[in-house]
């Protein structure tokens, strides 16, 4: 048995990363799920999880079916044309269907079947609150951040019944058609009786800062998150660059509440794929940059969706303490670019970075974003280690237990001002 600051010898490097990497429990910093009281709006189950939209996607490739027939079927008659198309006719080789396949083997149900007939079975066997707890567990994911969003009528109203929220599901509080669609977040606000305008002023601002308040004081958010276009640009003249500066900032500031900014979607390139009709662009960092600079006091969450961006990204944050990037979202969410950025991360920001979320829409899916970032993120360390090793430094386990923890919840829970774990 090793003892904890014990040397490691280079044999065992890779065993004891994995393992640690395996053991340490993940602040999940950003997902979409919910807790079971929130009803239809906590996802779970073999249909929802072949719905996907990362697979939804996909079928479009290989089959006939066309969007509109796919839109025109029930969920279930859904889940069994991907069903068929992508695990039947096809081997399950992209991410996001192997995804499927590795929650499906740690469940116990065999991936090779015909049908769903199995996977319905068994899930009909179960309550969501059973399974709740068994994927936080199966997942070793200690607490999540949901994406709860004022604007979506149905969220909304989950809220207004007061809906008992457990501790580890913490909230974030999304305002994305603040920022990207003044029109559509002023007439919500004024449908709900903020004095709200589309022509920005002083008192307008302030408005739409009582608005934001209000939110606050309901959820207790642990930031305040956007989903930004690839053409986002700051400062500018357009409202996005006033609302920013009179509204968002102030109230992060006020409340102490980090700003969270996804940038670099392209939305709806193609409608006809709903959800799954998202893409992307290559995104001005310098915005960022100039953010951190005018804010020194606010801290920034950021995470951004182009791969040309990744660098300077960690270029940025070596500027600016007040930047924390986080995760490898949506269409970097794959094993040989988590693994990239990663090593990106290592060697530009040593274990300052939050390394993954999940993005999570459906429960289950917790079981294999953790399962196969863990993977990447393991090989990732173990051979920045080696390097150090072969060097001759040395290196003991808990070192790389307490990398593990900060990288995983540690650098998340200073950002948010909540108490730091003591770990396990
Ligand atoms: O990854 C996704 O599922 C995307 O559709 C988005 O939800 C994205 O993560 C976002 O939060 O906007
Ligand atoms: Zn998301």
């Amino acid at each position: 048995m090793i003892q904890v600051d014990e040397t490691l010898a280079a044999s065992e490097l890779h065993r004891v990363v994995e393992e640690v990497v395996r053991q340490t429990p993940v602040f999940d910093i950003h997902t979409h799920l919910y807790p079971p009281a929130f009803g239809g709006l906590c996802l779970w189950g073999i249909d929802e999880l072949v719905n996907y939209h990362y697979l939804i996607a996909e079928l479009f490739r290989s089959s006939s079916v066309t969007p509109q027939e796919f839109w025109a079927q029930s969920k279930s008659r859904q889940a069994d044309l991907i069903w068929d198309a992508l695990f039947v006719k096809n081997s399950p080789l992209s991410e996001a269907a192997a995804g499927v396949v590795t929650v499906m083997i740690k469940l116990g149900l065999d991936p090779c079947r015909p049908d769903l007939k199995q996977a319905r079975e068994y899930f009909a066997s179960l309550t969501v609150e059973q399974y709740t707890d068994r994927v936080l567990e199966i997942a070793n994911v200690s607490d999540l951040v949901m994406t709860n969003d004022p604007f979506n009528p149905t969220e909304k109203a989950a809220w207004k019944s007061h809906k008992d929220c457990p501790e580890r599901f913490h909230r974030a509080l999304r305002m994305d058609p603040i920022l990207n669609d003044w029109e559509v977040a002023h007439a919500a606000m004024a449908a709900e009786g903020f004095k709200t305008h589309l022509q920005l002023s002083p008192q307008i601002s302030d408005e739409a800062r009582r608005f934001l308040d209000h939110w606050i004081a309901r959820l207790s958010p642990v930031y305040l998150a956007v989903s930004l276009p690839y053409t986002f640009k700051y400062p500018d003249d357009s409202t996005c660059t006033r609302l920013i500066q009179e509204v968002v900032i102030p109230t992060c500031r006020e409340h102490r509440i980090p700003f969270a900014m996804m940038i670099g979607v392209s939305r709806q390139v193609n409608p006809a794929l709903r959800d799954a009709g998202d893409s992307l662009g290559y995104a001005d960092l310098g915005s960022v940059e100039r953010l951190c600079a005018e804010n020194p006091d606010v801290r920034f969450l950021v995470t951004v969706l182009s791969r040309e961006n990744q660098h300077a990204l960690c270029v940025a944050a070596r500027k600016f303490s007040n930047l924390m990037p986080f995760g490898c979202w949506w269409f970097l969410n794959n094993p040989s670019i988590v693994e990239e950025i990663t090593a990106e991360r290592l060697e530009l920001l040593g274990s300052t970075a939050i390394l993954q979320h999940s993005d999570a829409r459906i429960l289950d899916q917790l079981i294999y974003k953790w399962a196969h970032a863990r993977r990447a993120i393991s090989r990732v360390l173990a051979e920045s280690y080696s390097r150090l090793m072969a060097d001759g430094y040395p290196l003991s386990r808990k070192q790389i237990e307490r990398d593990v923890e900060r990288m995983f919840s540690g650098n998340f829970r200073r950002w948010a001002g909540l108490p730091v774990s003591t770990g396990r």
